[in-house]
């Protein structure tokens, strides 16, 4: 298989039900519609844009559906479908390019990943550290989720996936270690999160580190960790839209004030492209309808701009 030009394989996850607001399946139609395709091309990509994922669209709560995983069985139908066609595109040696969707996809592309490459060093850029299980979620919504599931975890804090409705599919699936993901940009960590940073010593660069080092040095760090031992160790970018700041990024459903200025949020996808081991990447958490059209075609184009950036495109 040769190298260049590689084939990315756009995979539009319309998601809603990690979450309590419709609109977030909108973003993949949207960025199509923008142009996405030919924004890949003109950057040598060869491109194969797939229809949607079919997801169940009918909100019908399956009565077992736990209350502190909410619209679980719905949620676990799409991402397993995701799972296996990322798992796929990646044995033939495409790119996978997911677009949600809320992060609860991020389920969905991690697992098919670590089944193809369990050594995957993975890069969550996000307000949030989406580390909750059903057991700590104060608010039930799986996007705050992706992380905490598939994470490897002691003995006392394992996930009853049998409790799951639809999840079986995890109950013997690839985990992350905690010394496999980075996170850049948190500002706002649940308790049992932040107890969970430390004690399994999650390499995290909130928004302070990025004030205090700037973002150069926190790439550079953050590189130097998961390159340790393995220079060319394959990575995954994970990029929730919410991770920039909302003056930039305003239609996304869990604002935080205080996030990634512009330069920011295109230079941690600019410095993933320059590692030259990106093996797939994801974006998520458009919310058009929570915002005016403004806000919405603004939010939008950034996120092309940033897929642009983590796909490549360079500024010289
Ligand atoms: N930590 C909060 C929760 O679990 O409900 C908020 C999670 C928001 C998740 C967003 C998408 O990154
Ligand atoms: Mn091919
Ligand atoms: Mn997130
Ligand atoms: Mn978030």
């Amino acid at each position: 298989h040769c190298k260049y030009p590689r084939t990315t394989s756009i995979i539009g996850a319309p998601m809603t039900f990690g979450q309590p607001f419709v609109g977030t399946d909108a973003g993949p139609a949207l960025l199509r519609d923008r142009g996405l395709r030919n924004v890949l091309t003109s950057l040598g990509w060869r491109v194969e844009d797939l229809p949607d994922l079919d997801f169940d669209t009918e909100q019908v709560s399956d009565a077992r559906d736990p209350p502190n995983a909410r619209n679980c069985s719905l949620v676990a139908q799409g991402t397993s479908k995701l799972a296996d066609t990322v798992e796929s595109k990646l044995r033939k040696g495409h790119f996978p390019l997911v677009i949600g969707g809320d992060h609860s996809v991020g389920i969905g592309s991690l697992t098919g990943i670590l089944r193809v490459i369990p050594d995957i060093g993975i890069i969550w850029v996000d307000a949030h550290a989406d580390l909750n299980t059903p057991a700590t979620s104060g608010s039930g919504n799986m996007h705050g989720m992706p992380v905490g599931l598939l994470l490897d975890h002691s003995e006392e804090n394992a996930v009853d996936f049998t409790k799951l409705p639809g999840f079986e599919f995890l109950i013997d699936g690839p985990r992350i270690s905690p010394d496999q993901i980075v996170y850049i940009g948190l500002r706002d960590i649940d308790p049992t999160e932040r107890l969970w940073i430390r004690d399994y010593g999650i390499k995290a660069f909130t928004m302070y580190d990025i004030d205090h080092f700037g973002i150069g040095k926190v790439m550079d760090m953050a590189f130097e960790h998961l390159n340790k031992g393995n220079p060319n160790r394959p990575l995954h970018i994970s990029y929730d839209i919410d991770a920039v700041d909302p003056l930039l990024a305003p239609a996304t459903g869990t604002k935080v004030r205080g996030g990634l200025t512009y330069r920011e949020a295109h230079f941690v996808a600019e410095a993933a492209a320059q590692s030259g081991n990106l093996a797939s990447a994801e974006i998520v958490e458009f919310n058009p309808s929570l915002s005016d059209d403004g806000g919405a075609s603004e939010t939008l184009e950034l996120g092309e701009q940033l897929i642009a950036s983590f796909m490549g495109k360079s500024l010289l």
